[in-house]
């Protein structure tokens, strides 16, 4: 297992590379150029900048997240070619800059979705807290008007730009079916994974968070039967997954443990995190710790030690501890000692079955 951490880039961060730096056994760093809208190119020298900056700190730069997916291309628009063109040449570049895993998601409209971001636990910290009650009732369209203005929510992943287009965006999926994103999703494939392969760069789907439809809008990255069909839809080892527990995981249906030796060597990125369901469907982000949450995060991490996993992980969101004020989700502390978790977790294993 190769360990990584998410980091927003200079200046995009509370957290410093040489913060990082101190964490033990971290290889590399998980990175993306935030502010190019989804579909357009990315810029080579843009892309070289922050390798430089990256490498310096000792660090490699082998996992992207994200190169969003342009809403044409889910949607299946005929503009779609044109942004599968970008994605190409995207991939291309990447590839010569030595990226070896490019993760992305195909949820139409919102990327990971909740109703706090700041939810208290009994221990004063806080976390990201998805309160179903409120996203089944709610008018997406009243919800969106109450973030623009900031009014007790907010949400991640929805950048400024899509708001604003977001009646549009629902008009246009309004007759959009599960069938019919399933067939963007392997048109969009059966063009970019040559690209991927030609270009030695592993693509690795992240799943929709959380993996069920909200707002009336098709999700198919949800459970494991769709995850197989996914695999199937162009069968190539540079088609795979971002395998990430926590999103997965708040469907208590799911046995992530169960996906990762079904999917082992399709898995080219792990996100690892736990997450405390509710018996009314509500989930809070609890921290990695198997008794804290829902998730047995110690079969999970034993299930990536069975199938020898030589891929990259990295811990996924952590709570807001100690008064830090961060990007919600991606402090340093709780992450910090989530991979620590891990690593404890990893090293037993490893010294019980003789490898250190
Ligand atoms: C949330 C992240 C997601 C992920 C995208 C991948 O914290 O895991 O936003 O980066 O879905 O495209």
């Amino acid at each position: 297992m190769r360990m990584t951490f998410r980091w927003y880039g200079e200046g995009n961060d509370t957290i410093t590379l040489e913060q990082i730096k101190q964490i033990p056994g971290v290889e590399g760093i998980v990175w993306s150029l935030h502010d190019i809208p989804a579909g357009e190119e990315w810029p080579m020298d843009r892309i070289l900048n922050e390798k430089k900056l990256i490498e310096s700190y000792g660090f490699n730069i082998d996992v992207v997240e994200s190169v969003n997916v342009h809403e044409d291309i889910k949607l299946g628009l005929p503009t779609r070619d044109k942004y599968i063109e970008n994605y190409k040449k995207t991939i291309e570049k990447l590839g010569k800059a030595g990226v070896k895993v490019i993760c992305y998601n195909f949820m139409p409209v919102f990327d990971w979705t909740r109703t706090d971001l700041y939810k208290k636990h009994p221990d004063g910290s806080t976390s990201l807290f998805f309160e179903k009650a409120k996203i089944e009732n709610a008018d997406p369209l009243e919800l969106v008007e109450k973030i623009a203005n900031g009014v007790n929510m907010t949400m991640p992943g929805w950048e400024p730009e899509r708001l604003s287009h977001l009646k549009e965006l629902f008009k246009a999926y309004e007759n959009v079916t599960d069938e019919d994103l399933w067939n963007n999703l392997k048109y969009f494939l059966e063009a970019i994974i040559p690209i991927a392969e030609i270009n030695d760069i592993k693509m690795a789907i992240h799943p929709d968070d959380p993996p069920w439809p909200i707002f009336g809008l098709p999700r198919i990255i949800t459970r494991k039967e769709n995850l197989r069909r996914f695999l199937k839809l162009v069968d190539s080892p540079y088609n795979g997954l971002t395998l990430c527990s926590g999103s997965l995981g708040s469907n208590p249906e799911n046995n992530v443990a169960e996906m990762i030796r079904e999917f082992g060597p399709r898995i080219h990125f792990a996100h690892i995190r736990n997450v405390k369901i509710f018996e009314n469907g509500d989930f809070i982000e609890s921290s990695h710790k198997t008794s804290d949450g829902s998730l047995d995060i110690v079969d999970i991490v034993k299930a990536y030690h069975d199938i020898g996993f030589t891929g990259y992980a990295r811990p996924d969101h952590g709570r807001h501890i100690w008064n830090e004020q961060c990007r919600p989700g991606y402090g340093l502390y709780d992450r910090a000692l989530g991979i620590m978790y891990i690593w404890g977790i990893w090293d037993s294993l490893q010294k019980n079955s003789g490898k250190c």
